[in-house]
């Protein structure tokens, strides 16, 4: 399929998600007007990929990114270059081979993320996206029922040595060290209804720990059960990069997976995420943050007081 608008193209790559937009030079000066079509088509696609994009640089694309929102900094890895865009980057070991959704163990993750491709292995290094709205519409209703109902606990202190076996001292120093610095622990609904689109989509991924009130056998069975559901190869799209793309996904309605196949081979991508609001479940009930109690940097929602949504603190 196939949709012309006034300057842009935009055409489906996935039958459940993905769409590749042509007819854009991004940066931070596109006029309204294809800003709100490239919004458009990324809430309808989930994942939006443009290629060529080799013009954007640091800058560009952070200038880029405040189109779509407010950037935000990762909420335990400090910027190297006091800059919002994220190394995603094989020299650090750096690889995202779990499903996943950005940054869910804070309550207000990002709403978007956007990734450039720098560096490209000669195979290999393809990224997953999979559509967590589908996931949830197509399980059967008796599912979908017990879905609406739970609740899980999401923690950025996951346990990165089991899951890396081959890891380097040093890359599981750093994990500790930085990305689990600060021990976030926060509570969201299993299914978050999407505040732009009204669909509702499963909120789970890699920094899920339990599902409140179950045992860990119980949380571990279920988990494994939407979570396969989410995994189907036909609710998923693949992407194959090349120098100078771009994907943009919505965080609020996709999971996504990097594939850790490329060898030793350098591959590096830069990320800027958007800022995105405190998630509500279908019972109207927002997510919570569980700890730590205080923190400073309110630019994900985890500051208490000033919010006028339910406090996010408790
Ligand atoms: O390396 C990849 O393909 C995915 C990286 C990732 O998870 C991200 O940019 O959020
Ligand atoms: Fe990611």
């Amino acid at each position: 399929m196939s949709t012309a608008t006034s300057t842009l193209t935009v055409q489906k790559v996935g039958g459940r998600l993905g769409a590749v937009i042509s007819g854009v030079r991004l940066g931070g000066d596109l006029p309204a007007e294809t800003v709100a079509e490239i919004r458009a088509a990324l809430l309808a696609h989930k994942v939006v990929f443009f290629r060529g994009q080799d013009h954007l640089d640091e800058e560009a694309h952070e200038a880029f990114g405040r189109l779509l929102g407010t950037p935000v900094a990762h909420p335990t890895v400090p910027s190297a270059d006091g800059r919002y865009s994220f190394p995603i980057d094989s020299d650090y070991g750096g690889r995202a081979n779990q499903w996943h959704t950005d940054v869910t163990f804070v309550p207000a993750y990002p709403a978007f993320s956007i990734l450039r491709a720098v560096v490209i292995p000669p195979y290999g290094g393809n990224t997953l996206w999979a559509n967590t709205a589908t996931a949830y519409e197509n399980l059967p209703e008796p599912l979908r029922a017990l879905a609406d109902n739970l609740r899980a606990v999401h923690s950025n202190d996951y346990d990165y040595a089991a899951l890396r076996p081959g890891a380097l001292p040093e890359q599981l120093a750093r994990f500790r060290e930085i990305f689990a610095s600060t021990k976030f622990l926060t509570e969201h609904p299993v299914v978050r209804v999407h505040p732009e689109t009204g669909e509702r989509t499963l909120l789970l991924g890699n920094f899920v720990q339990r599902i409140s009130g179950l045992t860990g056998a119980d949380s571990r069975a279920l988990l494994g059960l939407f979570q396969s559901h989410v995994e189907r190869p036909e609710n998923t799209v693949r992407w194959q990069w090349q120098v100078g793309d771009v994907a943009i996904w919505d965080n609020r309605a996709t999971q996504h997976y990097g594939v850790d196949d490329s060898d030793d081979h350098v591959r590096k991508l830069r990320r800027v995420t958007i800022d995105g609001d405190v998630p509500i479940g279908v019972d109207g009930r927002s997510s919570a943050l569980l700890a730590p109690e205080s923190v400073p940097d309110p630019a994900f929602g985890i500051a208490s007081g000033s919010s006028t949504e339910e406090p996010a603190a408790v």
